[in-house]
């Protein structure tokens, strides 16, 4: 593969990819919010626009894997003592079940918790990284900035949920630090379609300050075209 090949239908403008210094991140899609009868769910949201996603998520990460790329996972997750939970994020909201409460799959956004695995069909491989996050943002309270840096890693590729939250602050952190984003529109989903499209608008807004987007297929097709 070349080192640099662009995705020229990326918006606003051609993506330049550099192959060789990506990776792959697929933000929080574990159970508490993907699944029916999660913490997702217990605020009042409808899950089926995250499920939708997870054969795009599958496809694309299936591809990557091929390829030998490097596939960062996220989980939104605390401690069980909870000591790394701010009293202003449980108690957020009006959910029948908070942060640390007993669900159905567990003790809610709990690490080791059954609710707060990944999805079966995206199950973390034993050679991929998996970064617990106490906040929304993937650099927030974690090593992942150190470890991107340490592999020569300034490119990243974004999958997951939900796009206005977790992804989008994850996107902005890594801009801070220096990441060129791109986020595969397919492959990303919000409780709230309108918000969806407002999260992609505002990534690429004003030559993209946060980043760029471009479709599943139009991401892979440049990757085998540079086989
Ligand atoms: C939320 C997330 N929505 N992963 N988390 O609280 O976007």
């Amino acid at each position: 593969m070349n080192n640099l090949t662009l995705i020229e239908n990326a918006k606003p403008f051609g993506f330049p990819l550099s192959i060789h210094s990506a990776a792959l991140i697929i933000i929080d899609m574990q159970r508490d919010f993907v699944e029916p009868g999660g913490f997702g769910e217990s605020l009042g949201n409808r899950v089926q626009p995250l499920q939708d996603i997870i054969p795009v998520v599958k496809h694309v990460l299936t591809y990557w894997r091929q390829k030998e790329g490097l596939v960062i996972h996220t989980r939104e997750s605390h401690l069980a003592d909870l000591s790394d939970c701010p009293v202003s994020k449980r108690d957020r909201g009006n959910p029948t079940l908070r942060i640390g409460d007993s669900g159905p799959m567990g003790r809610i956004l709990i690490r080791g918790e059954a609710g707060n695995a990944i999805v079966d069909e995206l199950t973390p491989l034993h050679n991929e990284v998996v970064i617990d996050k106490p906040g929304k943002g993937a650099f927030y309270g974690t090593d992942l900035h150190r470890l991107l840096q340490s592999l020569g890693i300034d490119q990243l590729i974004f999958m997951g949920v939900t796009t206005e939250v977790c992804v989008q602050t994850s996107m902005r952190e890594a801009n801070d630090r220096g990441y060129e984003c791109l986020l595969l529109e397919d492959a990303t989903a919000s409780y709230f379609p309108h918000f969806k499209l407002a999260t992609l608008d505002m990534i690429t807004a004003q030559g993209a300050i946060v980043g760029w987007t471009c479709t599943s297929e139009e991401f892979l097709k440049v990757i085998e075209k540079n086989e």
